[in-house]
């Protein structure tokens, strides 16, 4: 069966999903092509924080009302060391926020607008693929129960994630791809249990990284470096409090434990290809680039790339295609700084365990505490990590 699509976005991930609404609401024809059930869409836990450039987004699109209702909104985070806690105050450093906003949550916002709105998604569509990337035409293929479609567009937008057919069917030619791997994961869980922190707290300890995040008041997201070979199997819940416990502990604080719901492990990895354009595909979010979720970058990036692509496909549809030109270049100009920033946090708080030498493992953690003391001792650093955090702008 042949269609004409307009705009193929391939993955209803937040990136696919806030896209549709951006031409929705231009009035530009679009259909996501998803290969998972809308179950398991709706079922990924993943990120949480949301920058205020973000936050805005969501808020000019009308997408933010539950997220207005339901999300935390934070004026900075902790960073510890040492057994010590330092408050990072975003307000006061550079009046920026942050929103803690489960991705889960958010992408049941954006797919329930979608429809209530009646928008062409297909879930369950197999076998997705693409042709003709540099013609005038790009045409996109898949199965949906059993019965095979091809549809016609003017372009084709790859937002199915690190591991989707988007970027392997224009890879080879100009789009390489860079990446620097780290040598240790994070283990995360969801636990129905109130916060015991008042912001996101990043410890650095000698046995490993920590996080405490949550998700509302009553249900607490937790981190813990892993070895990167690990499997989930090796951490009981027991053992999971336990690092927990001590990777977190300060003097006259408590750590509440609770029922944990769920639990993972996510490798850790920086990864950018080298342009996110190539003919009429583009692509968005973590098809393009990955970073380790220490910054808190991931679904930020994300949002980041369809704001300014939307806005560029919108413009080409009326006729004026310069945005669509420069999009790979502002992008990934905005990327690369986020992958600093990304690296700079997940180098400072985590411990490398693999080097062999017990000295050189002394000096590095030393070391770590030294740029801690001073991060949290300069004024000029920590706005330099509040501005970076909160989120930097998005390119215009
Ligand atoms: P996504 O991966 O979210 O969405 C891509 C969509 O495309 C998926 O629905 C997929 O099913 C679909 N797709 C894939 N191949 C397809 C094909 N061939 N045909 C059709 N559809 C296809 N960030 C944090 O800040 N904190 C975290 O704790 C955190 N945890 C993460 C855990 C994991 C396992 C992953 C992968 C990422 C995590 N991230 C985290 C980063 C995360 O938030 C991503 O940056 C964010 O999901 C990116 O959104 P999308 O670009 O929409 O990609
Ligand atoms: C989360 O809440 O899931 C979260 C918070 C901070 C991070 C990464 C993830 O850096």
């Amino acid at each position: 069966m042949k269609k004409m699509a307009g705009i193929a976005i391939i993955g209803a991930g937040p990136a696919g999903l806030l896209l549709g609404h951006v031409l929705h609401q231009a009035g530009v024809p679009f259909t996501i092509l998803e290969r998972s059930s809308r179950e398991h869409v709706l079922g990924r836990i993943r990120a949480g924080v949301l920058e205020q450039g973000s936050v805005d987004i969501l808020g000019t699109l009308g997408l933010d009302a539950n997220l207005r209702a339901r999300g935390l909104t934070h004026g900075g985070i902790n960073l510890q060391f040492e057994g010590e806690r330092h408050s990072v105050d975003f307000r006061e450093l550079v009046g920026r926020t942050i929103t803690v906003y489960g991705q889960q949550a958010l992408v049941t916002d954006l797919l329930e607008e979608h429809e209530r709105l009646g928008t062409s998604i297909v879930f369950e569509a197999e076998n997705v693929d693409l042709v003709g990337a540099d013609s005038a035409e790009p045409r996109v293929f898949y199965t949906k129960d059993g019965v095979a479609s091809e549809l016609s567009c003017d372009l084709v937008v790859g937002a199915d994630g690190y591991h989707g057919v988007t970027r392997q069917r224009i890879a080879g030619g100009n789009l390489q791809a860079m990446v620097h791997e780290y040598p240790f994961a994070w283990l995360g869980i969801l636990a129905t249990v109130p916060p015991s922190t008042d912001n996101v707290t990043y410890a650095l300890h000698r046995d490993g990284f920590g996080l405490h995040s949550m998700r509302s008041s009553q249900v607490s997201r937790f981190y813990l470096q892993v070895g990167r070979d690990e499997s989930i199997e090796d951490w009981s819940d027991a053992r999971i409090w336990d690092a927990l416990q001590t990777r977190l502990a300060v003097p006259g604080w408590e750590l509440t434990e609770g029922p944990i719901t769920e639990k993972s492990i996510t490798a850790m990895r920086s990864f950018v290809v080298s342009t996110m354009q190539h003919g009429r595909v583009f692509l968005v979010g973590d098809a393009a680039h990955i970073v380790p979720p220490t910054g808190a970058k991931g679904l930020n990036s994300a949002i980041a790339d369809v704001a300014v692509l939307g806005r560029a496909i919108v413009e080409h549809c009326a006729g004026d295609s310069t945005g669509l030109g420069r999009y790979s270049d502002r992008a990934l100009s905005r990327q690369w700084k986020v992958q600093h920033f990304s690296q700079w946090m997940t180098d400072m708080l985590h411990i490398h365990h693999e080097v062999p030498d017990a000295s050189a493992r002394a000096f590095r953690y030393r070391r770590q505490v030294g740029q801690l003391e001073y991060v949290t001792g300069s004024r000029f650093a920590l706005q330099s990590l509040a501005e970076q955090y909160a989120g930097l702008p998005v390119a215009d």
